[in-house]
């Protein structure tokens, strides 16, 4: 059906009279949408078929991503691209008169993440199935999504998302594969011949059942599967009070966390994590156990690895499984355990780090508190032995400690190997937050630098990019992203440089049309898009975006001579529904916008622009119309940032601080192809341990500082006078924790630079596109290979094409 557009045409026809029982005439976008979806599905299922029974006959290692989020994104666009019949689509869509796009715009945009580590973990199951290795996700079919951001008078509003109101084509369910997972009750003792054994009864027991999505390599046969669990209530379940049950059970899977970057410490929390879990476990050796015989041997033929702690559990689940169902010892179970699991940290903030108290967790989850308290015990043991005497250190290290379960421990102690997600992240890990545990299984700390699916944010959102690397260097580098740097060959080439020109200024144009649309706001195509996308957190920094831009605002008011690029600042940003100093900056960002947009003078230069409801399908067009990317955390403590390199792959040069994966942009880039500032991480962990950093200080000393500072609360803004009163506590009273007085100097200074820059046309035109020819290293497909070779042990099992 898709071998040329005529023949696509013909079935897209008859499929949709069958599906839709109408003609093509009267069809609505939206059946066209699912009748193209149930199409690609079933071309799909036949290579996702072979893929599973050639894993099953090759028997070769397999790896399984636990992840309680995957920020997928739509899939059509990407899955057409992928199987290499997207011309044939478009070709036979046009003769019907209507628009890929169109169409792709029904779908909606499955948001089951927050930010930076969801989307990390779906870009991974791309590469991995591009590569041809045998390896799943596993998460949670959230019925909402993260929430739908809308903007009330300058203030965030959530509304549930809801992604699966039109069910989801992508999806086939399988009730038979369905498991069940226990909660609460008690555990029963007995011995038998010397041997203990451990029962739950009086437990309550949560049917779960897999929904399965298929992941298409990019032109090859590999399909590989994301598992996502869908919690419903068991035939096992209580005979009274039937209602209630089905409530607290449904509600498992109900809701996304909306934040990442927080511990949030609720019962329905952990058991979403158990849920997630216990499922994938029980899968994975039931599929295991289909083609081997011997548990013994797990660990040669599966690697699990779980993003982030939050599928920590992992680990005394499966020591339960091992022993209390399969009937190993301790000992083996462990062995096979500790050999199986893996764990990517993604945060150092010390808020993130998940702590569980005792009290919560004992009763809802008893077996498992059993193991983990042993777990314990022999850690502390193992120490004991190790630093004999050394209290303090013992008491840091351990697992289980002033009444707290303390995830990361047990991550660690249980894991074969702990990797950060850039190069600066990781030496933290070892040097300082973990350095205890560095001291004592040095081996298993290790640095994977995160990366990006070139093919989704490359490939898929800018074709007209594409295109033009492929007239100058062919099309080697869509399979081995490392080969874009041949692009540099030619950055001097003014056929290069102009054609570049004209594919940023038709994607800004595209953009600056949705903004128009949506903002009502005219922008200037001529001026530079300045972007800073990402979720809205202090430690991020919009704030010191807001502030300069407050100050250019001054500028250009109190003097009549002075000049500056046009620049439009352009904004997109959730913040947690529960956290007040994020939604004030949002609020703060439309009351400056109100302010520039409206001054008739400032207004002719720069303009802001907040865009509601930051999401993947959004992002696709944001950043191939970016001038400037905004990466401006505090150093140290934005572990890695992904979004700096799709705006790299996109052109756009980096204003940023000397953190996460920036310094590696740097290191890729050279020093003159981007714009650092402030204080370094180092600098800043200083700070923090010897508390000599006074914010009054700068407030008081440089009267830049202390004019914007003080306009948040003198009546500049038109708002009540207390509107942004914390914002500016924060500053103050609270001393500015993540050093935004301390970096503004550096920052104007910097942002002045890029304004010069900028008018040097041909200069960073050149320099853009040396952003982009060192790109091909934060391909995730390297990310992947580095995880497969030295962490998973596990290689490519390839279908013929
Ligand atoms: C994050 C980091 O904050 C971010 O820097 C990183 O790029 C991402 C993926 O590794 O993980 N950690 C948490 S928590 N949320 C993130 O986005």
């Amino acid at each position: 059906m898709f071998s040329n557009k005529d023949r696509f045409k013909e079935s897209f026809l008859k499929r949709l009279e069958s599906m839709c029982g109408k003609g093509f005439e009267e069809s609505t976008k939206r059946d066209q949408y699912h009748t193209l979806g149930n199409m690609v599905r079933e071309y799909i299922s036949s290579k996702w078929i072979e893929t599973n029974e050639l894993y099953r006959s090759e028997n070769k290692k397999q790896v399984y991503y636990l992840s309680i989020e995957f920020l997928l994104g739509r899939l059509l666009g990407q899955n057409l691209l992928n199987l290499g019949i997207k011309e044939i689509v478009e070709e036979g869509l046009s003769e019907l008169n209507i628009t890929l796009s169109e169409i792709e715009d029904c779908e909606s945009d499955p948001a089951l993440g927050n930010g930076g580590l969801g989307r990390l973990a779906a870009c991974f199951l791309d590469s991995l199935a591009t590569l041809n290795l045998p390896g799943h996700g596993y998460g949670i079919r959230y019925k909402h999504g993260l929430f739908d951001q809308k903007i009330v008078d300058g203030y965030q509003v959530e509304l549930p998302e809801q992604w699966l109101r039109h069910g989801n084509v992508w999806e086939v369910r399988k009730p038979d594969e369905a498991v069940e997972v226990s909660f609460w009750g008690r555990v029963e003792t007995s011995c038998d011949n010397n041997v203990l054994s451990f029962k739950q009864v009086g437990d309550q027991k949560v049917l779960a059942v897999p929904y399965d999505m298929p992941v298409v390599g990019f032109h090859v046969n590999t399909v590989n599967t994301l598992r996502l669990w869908n919690a419903e209530p068991s035939s096992f379940g209580p005979n009274h009070d039937i209602l209630s049950y089905k409530r607290e059970t449904e509600a498992i899977t109900d809701f996304l966390y909306p934040d990442d970057t927080h511990d949030e410490g609720k019962i329905l929390r952990l058991k979403q994590q158990y849920f997630l879990v216990s499922s994938s476990i029980q899968s994975i050796l039931a599929s295991y156990k289909k083609e081997n015989s011997n548990v013994r041997e797990l660990h040669h033929s599966v690697a699990i690895h779980i993003n982030d702690t939050h599928p920590a559990l992992a680990i005394p689940e499966l020591m339960r499984i091992l022993m209390d169902v399969e009937g190993l010892t301790w000992d083996e179970a462990w062995e096979i355990t500790s050999h199986t699991v893996s764990y990517t940290n993604h945060t150092i903030l010390s808020e993130a780090l998940e702590k569980w108290p005792i009290y919560l967790f004992k009763p809802l989850l008893p077996r498992i508190y059993m193991i983990i308290e042993e777990i314990n015990e022999r850690f502390c043991a193992e120490l004991w032995d190790r630093y004999p005497g050394e209290w303090q250190r013992i008491e840091h290290m351990a697992i289980i400690a002033h009444g707290l379960v303390k995830m990361a421990h047990l991550s660690i102690v249980g894991s074969c190997s702990i990797n950060g997600v850039a190069k600066i992240h990781s030496d933290i890990l070892k040097n300082r937050e973990m350095k205890p545990f560095y001291e004592l299984y040095p081996w298993k700390f290790n640095n994977k630098t995160n990366g990006i699916t070139h093919r989704r944010w490359l490939l898929k959102a800018n074709p007209e990019l594409t295109a033009i690397i492929k007239d100058v260097i062919g099309d080697e580098w869509i399979k081995q992203p490392e080969k874009l740097i041949d692009l540099k060959r030619h950055i001097y080439h003014p056929a290069l440089k102009e054609s570049f020109a004209a594919v940023k200024r038709k994607r800004k144009e595209i953009l600056a049309k949705k903004i128009a649309e949506k903002n009502g706001i005219i922008v200037d195509i001529d001026s530079i898009f300045d972007v800073q996308v990402k979720r809205l957190h202090a430690y991020k920094r919009q704030l010191l975006n807001v502030l300069h831009i407050l100050y250019l605002y001054n500028r250009i008011k109190e003097d009549a001579n002075y000049t500056i690029t046009p620049r439009t600042f352009i904004f997109g940003a959730k913040a947690s529904p529960t956290y007040y100093y994020a939604k004030k900056v949002i609020k703060l960002i439309h009351s400056l916008a109100d302010k520039v947009n409206n001054d008739p003078r400032v207004s002719k230069v720069i303009k802001v622009v907040f865009m509601e409801n930051y999401r993947v399908s959004l992002a696709e067009d944001i950043f191939p119309a970016a001038d400037v990317s905004e990466q401006i955390s505090t150093a140290s403590k934005e572990a890695s940032g992904t979004g700096n390199m799709k705006f790299m792959m996109n052109g756009a040069l980096t204003v940023g601080t000397l953190d996460g994966a920036n310094i590696e942009i740097m290191e890729e880039v050279g020093r003159d192809n981007i714009f650092t500032f402030g204080l370094t991480a180092s600098e800043v962990l200083k700070y923090e341990e010897n508390g000599r950093y006074r914010s009054m200080e700068y407030y008081h000393h440089d009267l830049r500082i202390r004019q914007v500072v003080d306009q948040l609360t003198n009546g500049f803004f038109s708002e009540d006078e207390g509107e942004f009163e914390s914002i500016k506590d924060s500053l103050l009273v609270q001393n500015d924790q993540y050093f935004v007085l301390r970096d503004f100097a550096s920052y104007i200074e910097v942002q002045e630079k890029v304004g010069v820059a900028y008018q040097n046309t041909d200069k960073w035109l050149e320099q853009a596109l040396i952003n982009i020819s060192h790109s091909g290293f934060f391909s995730s497909d390297r990310t992947i290979q580095q995880y497969a070779d030295d962490i998973w042990e596990i290689g490519p099992v390839a279908l013929k094409m």
